[in-house]
């Protein structure tokens, strides 16, 4: 038997069959997660992408765990878009050091007038550099996504963050629907579809089951589900969450990789405060992408050495 028909790709998935994977025994879940990454990629690969602040701070919208809003007093410095040249230079340098994808954020509600056609040629000089482009820069409507689409994006990032209903205690700026109603028109406009979210925000374990079942039940699922363990920035409402779970954050690793087996899953935002053991039970757990380089977005991420020498101790090869 072809070992993908026995995890074949689903859009069906109930509430119940997602929670049923959470309540295995570690080893047990685990185990097929691996089995279920092994039918779709191999094993000892981990692709690498490189992520760009091209617009920073004063965004209108007050999603609670971000830095970059308007509505809370953290320390960020803001800055208007990025300069074309040094978006191009930064693209370069991340190519040098073996990344494969470059993504470039804006801190907005949805892109604008003279941004978004500059934006559009950040796009087409990224592109020229022969590396993978995305973006994510807020909502999008048709237009803007085929306009994106025509200058080269592969790829657009726009999370769900968590489920529909703690969605509610997080922002109150943009309802859930617009932003499945974004993920439809990126998809539409055929540009690859970047979407997960964050654990450890103060979700409870159906909220996690609920966040995963709705990615792995949209029409297509992501080619790439980001998932962000919470970086807590003062002067955010988030800022004293207590750091999930290992165990609890790797389960939910393992649970996006069998709903969604053929995609990349990302261990993404919060590498930081995780060992190198926890790390690498994310990647048996089916993990195999990461953000790559000393900055996230606008907080620190692993150096590319400490992840050089972590791959060298296991024997992971970077795509
Ligand atoms: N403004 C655009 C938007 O929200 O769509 C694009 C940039 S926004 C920073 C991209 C994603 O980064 C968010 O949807 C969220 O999932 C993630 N993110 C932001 N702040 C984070 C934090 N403190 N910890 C973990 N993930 C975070
Ligand atoms: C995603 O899911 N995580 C990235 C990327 N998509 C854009 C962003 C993480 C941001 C972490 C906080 C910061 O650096 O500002
Ligand atoms: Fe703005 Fe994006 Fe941050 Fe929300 S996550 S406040 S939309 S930059």
């Amino acid at each position: 038997m072809n070992q993908q028909d026995l995890f074949p790709i689903r859009h069906d998935w109930t509430l119940e069959d997602v929670l049923d994977f959470f309540k295995l025994p570690f080893n047990e879940l685990m185990f097929q997660a691996q089995s279920a990454h092994r039918a779709y990629f191999s094993p000892n690969q981990v692709q690498l992408s490189s992520l760009l602040n091209i617009k920073t701070g004063r965004c209108p919208e007050d999603c609670a765990y971000c830095p970059q809003s308007a509505h809370f007093n953290t320390a960020l410095e803001s800055d208007t878009l990025m300069a074309q040249e040094k978006v191009v230079e930064m693209a370069r340098k991340a190519k040098e050091n073996g990344a494969t994808r470059f993504c470039m954020g804006a801190a907005w509600r949805s892109p604008k007038g003279k941004d978004f056609i500059k934006v559009l040629d950040m796009v087409r000089a990224v592109k020229a550099l022969e590396l993978e482009t995305c973006m994510t820069l807020g909502m999008l409507d048709n237009e803007q996504a085929n306009q994106l689409q025509a200058a080269g994006l592969d790829y657009y990032n726009h999370n769900l963050d968590t489920s529909a209903a703690y969605y509610e205690e997080i922002i109150t700026t943009r309802t859930y629907q617009e932003r499945l109603d974004t993920l439809e028109n990126v998809r539409t406009a055929n540009i690859k579809v970047c979407c997960g979210g964050i654990i450890g925000m103060g979700e409870s374990l159906k909220d996690r089951a609920e966040l995963l079942k709705t990615l792995a039940n949209l029409p297509e699922h992501p080619e790439s589900v980001p998932i962000n363990q919470l970086v807590r920035v003062e002067g955010t409402p988030l800022d004293k969450q207590s750091i999930p779970d290992s165990f609890d954050f790797v389960r939910c690793m393992a649970v996006a990789r069998l709903l969604m087996p053929a995609s990349f899953v990302r261990l993404s935002a919060g590498r930081t405060e995780m060992s190198d053991e926890l790390q690498a039970l994310c990647f048996l757990a089916g993990a195999n992408s990461i953000f790559y380089g000393e900055k996230l977005l606008t907080t620190d991420n692993p150096g590319i050495d400490r992840d050089h020498q972590l791959f060298n101790r296991l024997g992971i090869q970077s795509i």
